[in-house]
C-alpha cells in the first residue's frame, strides 16, 4: 500500500502589523481602524472580547489623533518598526523556520484608495522582506490582520461596499508584484470569520450608537472579503505563481455539554455557521446551502452572485489553517460562562483556564487537525497558538515562563498525535513570539512571547527585549525536532 511521505514541520512565530509595530504615525501611514482602539482598564471590560466602537468613540480617537493624546495602545504596538533588525536577529537565533507578518494596509496606501502607494512604506517592508530573507526563514505574510485605513471605513462604510473589493486587489498586486518571489505562504486576511464577532476589527464596521449590529452589512461585509480572497489568489496565481496561498478561520472546537441530541445538533449548526463557512467558501469552493437557511431564519439578506459562486469554485486557495487557542462548549440550557478567543462560551469542567478564562485544551488541537484535514484534504497549518499569561521579571531579569513551556509542549505531543493519525500538517507558528498588544483587550500584559518586551498598559517603559526561559526551550525543541525527522 502506498502512503503519503510525511512532511516535515514549519517552526514559526508570528506577529501582525497593528500589534507589533506601532509608529502610527510614522513614514506616511494613515490612521487605521485598530489605531483607533483606546485602552479601557479591565476593571471596566467584563471578557477579553474585543470592546465595540461606535461613531462617537471613533470620532474621540481622530480628535486624539490630531494632538497624539489618549492611551491607544495599538499605535505604540511594541515599537517594533524601531527595533525590526533587533527583532529579526532574535528570531534567527531562536531557530525559527518561518516567521509570519502582515503587512499594514495604511502603511502602503493611508487611505486605502490611492492610485500609487505610499514609498516609504514600501521601503519599511523592504527592509522587512530583506532582514527575514536575510535570517533564513521562510516568509508568511498575512495581507490584512485586522487593521485597515479608516479613510475606508468613513468614505465607502468598510466591507459593506463592493469597491473595497477593488481596492483591497490593487494593494495586494503592489504586494504581490515588489514581492512575491520572497513570498513562501499567504493569507489574505486573518481569521476571516472574527468579521461577524468582532465586527469592527474583521470588517471594518462600526457598531450603531444605540442598538445592534445590523446582520445583513455584516454578513454582506463577509461575503465581500471572500469575493476578495478569491481574486487575490486568482491574481497572484499569475504574478506570483510559487506563493501558497491559504485561508484562515478562528478554531473554535466545539463540544456538546451534554449527549443529549439537541446539544449535539447546537454543536453541528453553530460548527458550520460560526466556523466551516469561511472554509467551506474559500478551501472547498463553494457557498453553502446551511448558510442560505442561517440567512432565511434571522431574516438577513444577502446578495451572493452568481459569477462569485464561479469564482469561489475556480479559485480555491492551497492551504487551510486557523487559530488554536481553547475549545468552546455548546448547550441548549444555562451553563457557567467563560471567555474564549472571540466568543463567550460555557464553561468546561474537564479543563484548567488561564487568567483570562481561556481554557488550556492540547487535545482539541488534534481533534482541530483531523477535522480540518478531513473535511477539505489540504494541507493544514496552525498559523496561531499560544498560552497569553502575565510574565514576572525576577531582580536578575530572568522570567521563568514553566506554564508557557507546558502549554506549548502539551500541544506539541497532540500536533505530533495528528500527524501520526495522518494529517498533513504543514507546521506550526506560535503567536506573539515577541510580546504585543493584545487584539482583544488591548493590553500589552497579555503576552504570548519567547521575547520578553519592556513596556506596560500605558506605554510606560524602555521597550528593551529580553529572552524568556520558554525562548531556550522552543529553540531546543525545533533543534530536536528536524535531529529526529
Ligand atoms: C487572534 C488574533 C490575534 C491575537 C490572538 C490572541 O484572534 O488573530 O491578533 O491577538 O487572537 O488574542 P488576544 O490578543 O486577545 O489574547
Amino acid at each position: 500500500m502506498n502512503q503519503r511521505k510525511r512532511r516535515e514541520l514549519l517552526w514559526g512565530g508570528a506577529t501582525a502589523s497593528s500589534q507589533y509595530e506601532g509608529a502610527w504615525n510614522v513614514g506616511g501611514k494613515g490612521l487605521d481602524t485598530q489605531d483607533c482602539r483606546p485602552y479601557v482598564p479591565r476593571t471596566e471590560v467584563a471578557t477579553t472580547a474585543t470592546r465595540l466602537l461606535t461613531p462617537s468613540t471613533i470620532a474621540r480617537a481622530k480628535a486624539d489623533a490630531l494632538t497624539d493624546s489618549g492611551n491607544y495602545p495599538f499605535r505604540r504596538g511594541s515599537r517594533g518598526y524601531e527595533h525590526l533588525e533587533e527583532d529579526i536577529a532574535l528570531l534567527k537565533e531562536l531557530g525559527l523556520d518561518i516567521y509570519r507578518f502582515s503587512i499594514s494596509w495604511a502603511r502602503l496606501f493611508p487611505n486605502g484608495d490611492e492610485a500609487e502607494p505610499n514609498p516609504e512604506g514600501l521601503a519599511y517592508y523592504d527592509r522587512v522582506f530583506a532582514a527575514v530573507k536575510a535570517a533564513g526563514m521562510k516568509t508568511f505574510l498575512t495581507l490584512t490582520h485586522y487593521a485597515m485605513p479608516l479613510h475606508l471605513v468613513e468614505a465607502y462604510g468598510g466591507w459593506t461596499d463592493r469597491t473595497l473589493i477593488d481596492l483591497y486587489v490593487r494593494y495586494a498586486r503592489v504586494v504581490f508584484e515588489r514581492w512575491g518571489d520572497q513570498i513562501d505562504y499567504y493569507l489574505p486576511f486573518n481569521e476571516i470569520n472574527a468579521g461577524y464577532f468582532s465586527p469592527w476589527n474583521g470588517v471594518g464596521l462600526p457598531k450603531p450608537e444605540d442598538g445592534p449590529y445590523d446582520q445583513s452589512l455584516v454578513f454582506t461585509s463577509l461575503h465581500h472579503q471572500f469575493v476578495a480572497s478569491a481574486r487575490v489568489i486568482q491574481m497572484q496565481r499569475e504574478v506570483a505563481p510559487a506563493a501558497q496561498s491559504g485561508c484562515m478561520v478562528a478554531y473554535f472546537c466545539y463540544y456538546p455539554f451534554t449527549c443529549s441530541p439537541e446539544d449535539n445538533l447546537k454543536c453541528t449548526l453553530d460548527e458550520n455557521v460560526n466556523q466551516w463557512y469561511a472554509v467551506d467558501v474559500l478551501a472547498r469552493g463553494y457557498h453553502p446551502e446551511y448558510m442560505d437557511r442561517f440567512w432565511a431564519e434571522h431574516g438577513v439578506p444577502v446578495d451572493v452572485l452568481d459569477e462569485d459562486r464561479v469564482l469561489f469554485a475556480q479559485n480555491t486557495c492551497d492551504f487551510v489553517s486557523f487559530s488554536y487557542y481553547t475549545s468552546s462548549v455548546v448547550t441548549t440550557q444555562e451553563g457557567e460562562q467563560t471567555a474564549g478567543n472571540l466568543v463567550v462560551t460555557t464553561r468546561n469542567p474537564y479543563l484548567k483556564s488561564s487568567e483570562w478564562g481561556w481554557q488550556i485544551d492540547p487535545v482539541g488541537l488534534r481533534d482541530a487537525l483531523n477535522r480540518t484535514w478531513d473535511r477539505c484534504r489540504k494541507p493544514v497549518m496552525v498559523c496561531e497558538c499560544g498560552f497569553g499569561a502575565r510574565d514576572l521579571v525576577e531582580e536578575d531579569g530572568s522570567i521563568h515562563d514553566a506554564y508557557r513551556i507546558a502549554y506549548l509542549r502539551d500541544h506539541f505531543e497532540q500536533i505530533e498525535e495528528a500527524v501520526a493519525d495522518g494529517v498533513d500538517c504543514l507546521g506550526f507558528i506560535l503567536w506573539g513570539v515577541i510580546d504585543i498588544v493584545s487584539a482583544g483587550s488591548c493590553e500589552m500584559g497579555k503576552r504570548y512571547g519567547c521575547v520578553y518586551v519592556d513596556a506596560d498598559d500605558e506605554g510606560n517603559g524602555t521597550y528593551a527585549r529580553s529572552k524568556k526561559d520558554s525562548f531556550a526551550w522552543y529553540h531546543d525543541f525545533i533543534e530536536d525536532y528536524h535531529r529526529r525527522f
